[in-house]
């Protein structure tokens, strides 16, 4: 099978190894400039600008020419975007789809939403390939997939939504919660692929505690487990131990956040997906 695994950026996985992968996307604008969120990113230099500026600053999706394009010349794709109910990243997917089938006859495209971002999109891909390389056909990996995805979810740590809220991605209500000294927002995505705040935290390590019992609540008993973090890799590797702590033998990774999430997640954030 000729096929092809597409994400957009939101998943932080620029590159992925051992199947055909691309990358598509997201952009940080402002008046001024624009940032691409591709391996040429610098997302510390974004990051210091953005904090330092006083104008508007926003994103944009990638278009439906982008996802054409990162389809390459595949038989077969999977795409795998950002909870559609906070961009129109997966709605691009879906028209490249149809472009994509009309222009060639006998390609298909299948579209997953994955009503999440960053870690848990990498547990998703991470699955597609696995069930691919286990020789499922194209209509079975989607059953499969589709399935997985059911007990995959993500929780994260948030310090600041300043960025989220004057983009209109959180509640007012959410907003006024944070920018106090020393508090942690602990939320998780919501079945629906909108952000949920669970709990105000005082301070980075009741957060992380927070995190963990969060995560047993949603049926965690030591599955596959996937960090990302923006700028703070000492958050991500306190989180990481006190998980394994209590699940010593946990197949884990950690890996920075690129443009897109650490725009909207902001510096200091973590972000985890896992199996329930
Ligand atoms: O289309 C666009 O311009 C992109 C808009 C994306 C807005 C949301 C990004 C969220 C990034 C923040 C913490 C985790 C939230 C999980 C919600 C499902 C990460």
């Amino acid at each position: 099978m000729n096929i092809k695994i597409v994400a957009d950026s939101s998943a932080n996985l620029l590159a992925f190894d051992g199947i055909p992968y691309a990358s598509v996307p997201l952009k940080i604008v402002t008046a001024e400039r624009e940032f691409v969120d591709d391996a040429g990113l610098n997302t510390g230099d974004m990051l210091t600008y953005i904090e330092g500026y006083s104008g508007k600053s926003g994103t944009a999706c990638p278009g439906v020419g982008e996802w054409v394009e990162a389809f390459g010349d595949a038989e077969y794709v999977f795409t795998v975007a950002i909870t559609s109910n906070l961009s129109g990243s997966h709605n691009s997917a879906v028209q490249a789809k149809a472009v994509y089938e009309e222009e060639h006859p006998g390609r298909k495209v299948c579209c997953l939403d994955s009503l999440s971002t960053g870690p848990e999109m990498v547990l998703i891909v991470e699955k597609l390939k696995e069930l691919l390389d286990s020789g499922l056909s194209f209509e079975e990996t989607e059953v499969r997939i589709r399935e997985y995805m059911q007990k995959t979810h993500l929780m994260f740590m948030l310090e600041s939504v300043e960025n989220l809220a004057k983009n209109g991605r959180v509640s007012p209500l959410i907003a006024k919660a944070v920018g106090f000294l020393n508090i942690r927002i602990v939320g998780k995505a919501s079945d629906v692929g909108t952000l949920q705040q669970l709990h105000k935290c005082r301070g980075e390590k009741k957060a992380l505690e927070t995190i963990l019992a969060e995560m047993e609540g949603h049926g965690f008993t030591g599955g596959k487990v996937r960090i990302n973090h923006a700028h703070n890799p000492a958050a991500a590797q306190a989180l990481l131990e006190l998980v394994r702590s209590k699940y010593p033998n946990i197949e884990a990774t950690i890996n920075p956040m690129t443009g897109l999430c650490c725009f909207y997640a902001e510096r200091g954030s973590v972000m985890i997906g896992f199996e329930g």
